[in-house]
């Protein structure tokens, strides 16, 4: 129920000479930011039971058992008691605009707004569905409002945040579904808005409707429209009487200056003191009670265990990063041993040195002249089935790679000492399976790893003659005699260490281009190694920074401070 202003206030207002006067009270100038707050207090505890409910405690730290308790009584506690509470008491306040048929109900509310949203007519009666208005930003707090049913519902920017206006069919309606209607506006209103004409201000019906509506202690505030200019002061002081009599002094009274035949809206400065008096309705009472009744009291109980529950979150970042450390530790070493192990020559021993044997042996296809055009053919289907052999070997490498990468984490996990080492190592295989891949993409498989070594291969050799003609035409003679990937394969096969392929293809462009190339495709090869042991730690890496995030415990204080800052 919306408190009414004051008695003092609205004797303010009738005396008030002046038409449309300054109205009954002017508003609280903090009123239009305690509407703000009324909302906002709203939104920043259901920010803050978002934050609550987002927090994983993953880790069996000494604490986390008592958090998560904390956690879920919080959740409780602002699920059934809290936002249901703030959701009430910041749904807006429905304003019921009643009256006889063609008292203006639907030109003031229309003028208020600035826009026809009700049409008004000469038709009595005009209004016959009723239209709600209220603020866009106010949409959610009507959602599930019982009164939408059974009317039209237009969101507008005009209507003072906190505010429904109601546009009503005429009360005392010759058409009984008018009558009803209206009736049962009033019965969902907060506040009435009573609009009689100067004409009409007489009949029984407005004074039965405002009597009963004091009898029930519902709040409402009395529109006299179309005052005559030369009727104004005996008007005004007739209403002020029988408002009297009847225990109603504390009634906010407008007048409206009578335009004469009108139609469309009426001027800004005849309806002025209504939109203030129900600027201040919407705000500074409306909020401060919702503050009043339940900032103080709920929140305040609550601030503690945000606190409790942000500790505990911050003692889950460390653990989490001690685990990354340690994890990342933990393939450092396995990533140096495979560099220095495919450095070694360890891809071109066994298969591939075999197959190339037989290339260079006796009646080998490449015991000729290299860049012949006649045996081409024979020459890069040779040279393609070593890069075969190659490039499993290269792979196996890898995976080797790969997998002791694995073990160390798995070892270090086992090893470390922090709380929830175990539930990482239990986790990680079946986690990172399925969990979309977060952050900078993952490392290659072996296979597609070696595969592009040895098309990086290709590419250098074929870069090689670039801004050297004399060069450009030694590749040129090359890859016409065993194809350019035949060509990346020898150059690959000398990054592998085998000396003979190196030999091979220095006589056709020169020992110093080889040698650069192979150490800089063994560089390449050896970082691929060692990225696949590093690789190892991916999917413990993934599953700690899905854990806990780093801002949790940071969020949870700076919802609490926010609040703070509401009170
Ligand atoms: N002269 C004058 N005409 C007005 C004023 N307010 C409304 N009217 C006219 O009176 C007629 C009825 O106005 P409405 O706003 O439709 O009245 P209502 O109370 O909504 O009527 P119902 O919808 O039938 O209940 C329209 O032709 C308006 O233009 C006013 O202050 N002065
Ligand atoms: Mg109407």
């Amino acid at each position: 129920m919306i408190p009414g202003p004051a008695p003092s206030a609205t004797a303010g207002a009738a005396s008030d000479p002046s038409v449309g006067g300054t109205g009954p009270r002017q508003p609280d100038p903090r009123g239009g930011g305690r509407t703000h707050a009324d909302a906002t207090l709203l939104d920043a505890v259901a920010d803050l039971r978002r934050d609550v409910a987002a927090v994983r405690l993953p880790f069996p730290v000494p604490s986390a058992a008592e958090a998560e308790r904390t956690r879920r009584r919080l959740l409780d506690q602002l699920d059934d008691h809290l936002l249901p509470r703030l959701r009430e008491l910041s749904a807006p306040a429905v304003v019921v605009v009643a009256g006889s048929t063609g008292a203006g109900k639907s030109t003031l509310v229309n003028t208020l707004l600035g826009e026809e949203v009700s049409p008004a007519g000469v038709l009595r009666p005009t209004t016959r569905e009723p239209v709600l208005v209220h603020h866009p930003a106010d949409a959610e707090l009507l959602d599930g409002h019982p009164l939408l049913a059974s009317l039209r519902v237009v969101a507008h920017e005009a209507v003072p945040r906190g505010l429904a206006l109601v546009d009503a069919p005429d009360l005392d309606s010759l058409l009984e579904a008018n009558r009803a209607s209206a009736h049962r506006l009033l019965e969902a209103a907060d506040l009435w808005l009573f609009l009689t004409t100067a004409a009409r201000y007489g009949d029984a019906l407005p004074w039965d409707v405002l009597v009963r509506a004091a009898e029930r202690g519902t709040s409402l505030a009395m529109v006299l429209n179309r005052v005559p200019d030369d009727a104004l002061a005996t008007v005004r002081a007739d209403l002020m009487g029988r408002l009297r009599d009847r225990g109603l002094a504390a009634v906010p009274l407008f007048l409206v200056r009578d335009l004469g035949p009108h139609q469309g809206p009426l001027g800004e400065d005849a309806v002025a003191p209504i939109r203030r008096w129900l600027t201040m309705v919407a705000g500074a009472d409306r909020a401060r009670s919702v503050i009043l009744r339940t900032q103080r009291g709920a929140l305040k109980a609550l601030q503690p265990w945000v606190t409790r529950l942000a500790e505990a979150v911050e003692a889950q970042v460390e653990v989490r990063v001690s685990l990354e450390r340690a994890v990342a530790d933990a393939v450092a070493e396995p990533a140096e041993r495979a560099a220095r192990s495919v450095a070694a020559g360890g891809v071109a021993a066994g298969p591939v040195r075999a197959r190339w044997a037989a290339l260079v042996g006796r009646g080998g296809v490449l015991t000729g002249r290299l860049t012949a055009r006649r045996g081409r053919d024979a020459r890069a289907r040779a040279l393609a089935e070593v890069a075969d052999e190659l490039r499993s070997s290269v792979a196996v490498a890898l995976g080797n790679a790969r997998r002791h990468g694995e073990q160390a984490v798995a070892e270090a996990l086992r090893a470390a000492r922090a709380p929830g080492a175990a539930v990482v190592a239990a986790l990680v295989g079946d986690a990172a399976e399925d969990r979309p891949e977060p952050g900078p993409p993952r490392t290659p498989s072996p296979e597609d790893a070696a595969r592009a070594w040895l098309r990086a291969a290709t590419d250098a050799v074929a870069r090689l003659g670039e801004g050297d003609k004399q060069q450009a035409r030694a590749v040129a003679r090359l890859v016409r005699g065993v194809g350019a990937e035949g060509a990346g394969t020898l150059a690959a096969l000398a990054a592998a260490g085998l000396g003979g392929a190196a030999a091979l293809l220095a006589r056709a462009v020169g020992r110093s281009a080889v040698e650069a190339v192979a150490s800089r495709l063994a560089d390449e090869l050896g970082e691929a190694a060692a990225a696949q042991a590093r690789a190892g730690a991916e999917p413990a890496l993934a599953f700690l920074a899905g854990s806990v995030r780093d801002d949790a415990a940071s969020a949870l204080h700076l919802r609490l401070a926010v609040l703070k800052g509401l009170r």
